[in-house]
């Protein structure tokens, strides 16, 4: 990864901060997969929080012991990089602004650190997310309200998915590129340079559980794919649904497919299921850059102006022409009302 992320230095297409911002974080899930590679023998499985007490983060949901270590382990490898100006985290109320005594960068970072650890418990894959925005000139103690910017701002994005293999995506605005760690050298090795998204697929993801509660447009969108060749699509369709958006996102890359965690009425007073800021944002200029396409169902999601940390919104990314598909059935549904 050095190599590769050197190249595009020379190339003019990174400086030595940025580079060296994503080695800290590489480095950063390098460790993280340790702690998840152990499982049971780590100790680290299970709820956190203490004498009975589950701990419960900003979402309201229960932290995993792996959350909370995997947050730990990013905030202690960026807290001395010397290339952050403050730091956001799925796990954490408020952004942390890098104090004076540390060194302090020009960026911002973002990061879910474990998401899917629900899924830690089953041994299923997880991930870690992140985002890297510019501090807007003139910061040096940036607060919340330098973080909510668009997603066309993102300088970097990527995950690390903590599955058979330990694979590290990664973009700057220049493709999407795939990293697998050796760990006998303990290094991610380029892999997969220039990763590209079939532009038509014939497989969905989705949590088919949430059918009753969705919106109109998604029960026509998917009832037309259940109905297969003999339907409107004329073709017949696969489902998966890991439940872990990063596992989920790493197959639409590798093989192509929708991903859609769509509005319903559960989830629908909170604007929707999928976190903005660390999980939508970064996973949709991933796949862009793969030549696919993000949208909120409504409108790009890159271009949705962020209004809280923590905002959520409905997601539907991967093959473009299928999310094209689902995007006119919004606006088919929205011109009729
Ligand atoms: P559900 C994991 O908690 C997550 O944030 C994403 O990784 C995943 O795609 C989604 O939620 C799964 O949600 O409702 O199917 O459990």
């Amino acid at each position: 990864m050095t190599r590769h992320l050197l190249e595009e230095q020379r190339a003019g297409r990174i400086n030595a901060d940025l580079r060296l911002l994503i080695e800290v974080v590489a480095r950063a899930c390098k460790s993280i997969s340790i702690a998840v590679g152990k499982g049971a023998l780590g100790g680290v499985l299970g709820d956190a929080g203490s004498d009975g007490e589950a701990s419960i983060n900003v979402q309201g949901e229960a932290q995993k012991k792996l959350d909370v270590l995997s947050n730990e382990i990013l905030m202690e490898a960026n807290a001395w990089g010397g290339h952050l100006a403050g730091l956001a985290s799925e796990e954490m109320d408020h952004s942390v602004p890098i104090s004076d005594a540390q060194p302090r960068g020009n960026y911002l970072l973002l990061f879910d650190p474990l998401d899917g650890s629900s899924n830690i418990d089953v041994n299923i894959s997880v991930g870690t997310i992140f985002s890297v925005l510019r501090c807007p000139d003139g910061v040096t103690t940036p607060g919340d309200e330098h973080f909510l910017q668009p997603g066309t701002a993102q300088v970097a994005a990527g995950y690390c998915t903590y599955g058979p293999s330990t694979m590290l995506v990664l973009t700057i605005g220049h493709g999407t590129h795939a990293f697998t760690l050796d760990r006998e050298i303990g290094s991610f090795v380029l892999t997969q340079r220039g990763m590209t998204i079939p532009e038509e697929t014939r497989e969905f993801a989705v949590n088919m559980s949430n059918q009753r509660f969705w919106e109109a447009p998604m029960q026509a969108y998917v009832g037309d794919l259940l109905q297969g060749r003999e339907g409107p699509r004329g073709k017949d369709f696969n489902m998966r649904w890991v439940a872990s958006m990063v596992a989920d996102v790493h197959r639409i890359l590798t093989r192509g497919g929708i991903f859609s965690y769509p509005l319903d009425s559960k989830c629908a007073a909170k604007g929707g299921k999928l976190r903005l800021m660390y999980e939508a944002n970064p996973m949709s200029l991933l796949v862009e850059q793969a030549g696919g396409a993000a949208s909120t169902g409504r409108q790009r999601m890159l271009e949705v102006r962020p209004t809280g940390l923590h905002q959520r919104v409905p997601v539907f990314l991967g093959s473009r022409a299928e999310v094209e598909a689902a995007v006119r059935y919004h606006h088919e549904h929205d011109s009729q009302e």
